[in-house]
C-alpha cells in the first residue's frame, strides 16, 4: 500500500524552477505571436513567475537568460526577487545570437571569437555572484552543417578549454549544468549532442560540472529515463529542463505530449534518490507558450511534473523488486502501471489544501483576475521577448 504521507511530505519538498522566457514572446522562424500583457522586463517576469508560485506552492525560483535578462543591478533584482518570495536560480548563458557566433562560439575556428565567448560565460559567473545563484547553465549551439567544414576534433579542444577555464572560476558552492542536444540550430554534428559528449567533459573536470537533461533534446524514440538513471549513477545529474514534444525541440508544456514517459522519468529519479533536496538535482522548466496564455500554462506545467512525480511516489518499490526478482515480467510491469493509472489528483489536491492553498491552482489564478490586470498596466514598452 502507498504511504500516502510519505507521498506528501515528498511532494511538499519538490521545488520546480521556472524559465523567465517562458513569460516573454516566443514563437518558430515562421511567426512569434505578441500576446497582451507580456512582461517588459525582468522584474515583470518575477512578478509573473511568483504567480505561479503563489497559486502552487512549489515554484520559488525563476532561472535567468543574459542577455535577455540583463538589469544595472542584479543584487537589486535578487531583493525584488525576495520582496515577492521569490529567488533567482540558474543562470543561463547565451553564446547563440550573435553574428560572431556563426561557425560557433567557444568552439570557433576564430580564437577571438572564442575569447568573447568565454568571456561572456565568465560574465555569467559574476552574475551567479550579484544573484547568489548557484547553477550555471551552459548550452551551446556550436556545431556544423556539412562534412569537412571543420575538425571536430579540433572543435572539442577548444570546448574543453573554455570548459575548464570557466570551471575553474566558480566558487565554492557554484556548479555549471552543461547541456546537449542533438540538432539545431546545427544539422550536422552539435558539439555537445548527447548525454555521453557531456558526460566525458565533465568527468574531466570533477564535481562542480553536471549535466542538464532537455527533455525536448534527443532523437525521437530514445529512452530519456534510461539516460537519467545512468547520469544519477555516476552522480552527474545536475538537473532537467523539462518540456515535451511530438517531434524536434518542440518546447510544449511537459507532460502534454507523453505524460507516460515523464512518469517512467520522474520514477529512474525517485529510483536513483534524486527526489531528495540534498542530492541537488535541478527541477527547471524550459518552455515556450507561443500560443496559450503563458502564466497558466506554467501552473499547468507545475501540475503536470508535480502529478507524474506523485504517480512514481505511488510505485509499490517493494511490491516491484519482489516481482523483479521472480522473473514475473507481467507482475513488475503491472506494478508500475498500477501507479501510473492511479489518479492522483485528489492527493495532490489534498495537499494543497494542506498548505492553505486552493485545491485547483489554475482556477485560483484565473479568479484572482491578475491577468486582467497586467493586460491593462503593461501598455507602452517593449514586450520582452528573445531578443536582448
Ligand atoms: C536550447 C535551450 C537552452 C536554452 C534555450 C532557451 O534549445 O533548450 O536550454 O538556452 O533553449
Ligand atoms: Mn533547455
Amino acid at each position: 500500500m502507498t504511504d500516502v504521507q510519505a507521498v506528501k511530505d515528498a511532494l511538499r519538498l519538490q521545488r520546480i524552477e521556472l524559465p523567465s522566457w517562458a513569460f516573454g514572446n516566443s514563437g518558430t522562424r515562421f511567426k512569434v505571436f505578441a500576446q497582451r500583457g507580456v512582461p517588459r522586463n525582468p522584474y515583470e517576469k518575477i512578478a509573473d513567475a511568483a504567480q505561479v508560485h503563489a497559486f502552487t506552492g512549489v515554484a520559488p525560483s525563476v532561472a535567468l537568460h543574459i542577455p535577455w535578462d540583463r538589469v544595472d543591478d542584479f543584487a537589486h533584482l535578487a531583493k525584488h526577487a525576495d520582496s515577492f518570495g521569490m529567488r533567482i536560480g540558474a543562470i543561463n548563458s547565451n553564446v547563440f545570437q550573435d553574428d560572431d557566433y556563426m561557425l560557433g562560439s567557444v568552439t570557433n575556428p576564430d580564437p577571438r571569437v572564442r575569447r568573447k565567448a568565454t568571456d561572456h560565460l565568465l560574465e555569467c559567473v559574476d552574475i551567479m555572484d550579484a544573484t547568489g545563484s548557484r547553477d550555471l547553465k551552459l548550452w551551446f549551439s556550436d556545431g556544423t552543417n556539412y562534412p569537412g567544414q571543420d575538425d571536430t576534433l579540433e572543435r572539442q579542444e577548444r570546448l574543453a578549454v573554455a570548459l575548464a577555464e570557466v570551471y575553474a572560476r566558480l566558487g565554492d558552492h557554484q556548479r555549471f549544468l552543461l547541456e546537449y542536444k542533438l540538432f539545431e540550430p546545427a544539422f550536422y554534428t552539435m558539439d555537445v549532442p548527447d548525454w555521453g559528449t557531456a558526460l566525458v567533459h565533465c568527468l574531466a573536470l570533477g564535481p562542480k560540472a553536471t549535466v542538464v537533461v532537455d527533455t525536448g533534446h534527443h532523437a525521437p524514440g530514445t529512452n530519456i529515463e534510461f539516460i537519467v538513471a545512468m547520469l544519477l549513477r555516476a552522480g552527474k545529474l545536475g538537473g532537467f529542463d523539462f518540456n515535451s514534444r511530438f517531434y524536434a525541440d518542440d518546447d510544449l508544456m511537459v507532460g502534454s505530449a507523453d505524460p507516460f514517459q515523464l512518469f517512467r522519468i520522474m520514477w529512474e529519479v525517485r529510483r536513483g534518490g534524486g527526489l531528495d533536496p540534498a542530492l541537488g538535482v535541478a527541477f527547471m522548466l524550459d518552455q515556450c507558450h507561443n500560443i496559450e496564455p503563458k502564466i497558466a500554462a506554467q501552473i499547468r506545467s507545475v501540475m503536470n511534473v508535480q502529478e507524474a512525480t506523485a504517480k512514481a511516489l505511488s510505485v509499490d518499490s517493494e511490491e516491484l523488486a519482489a516481482a523483479q526478482r521472480n522473473a514475473d515480467v507481467l507482475g513488475a510491469n503491472g506494478v508500475m502501471m498500477d501507479a501510473y493509472n492511479t489518479d492522483v489528483r485528489p492527493l495532490l489536491a489534498e495537499l494543497r489544501v494542506e498548505m492553505g492553498l486552493d485545491p485547483d491552482p489554475i482556477a485560483a489564478y484565473k479568479r484572482s483576475g491578475y491577468l486582467d490586470g497586467i493586460v491593462a498596466e503593461r501598455v507602452g514598452g517593449a514586450p520582452a521577448g528573445w531578443g536582448a
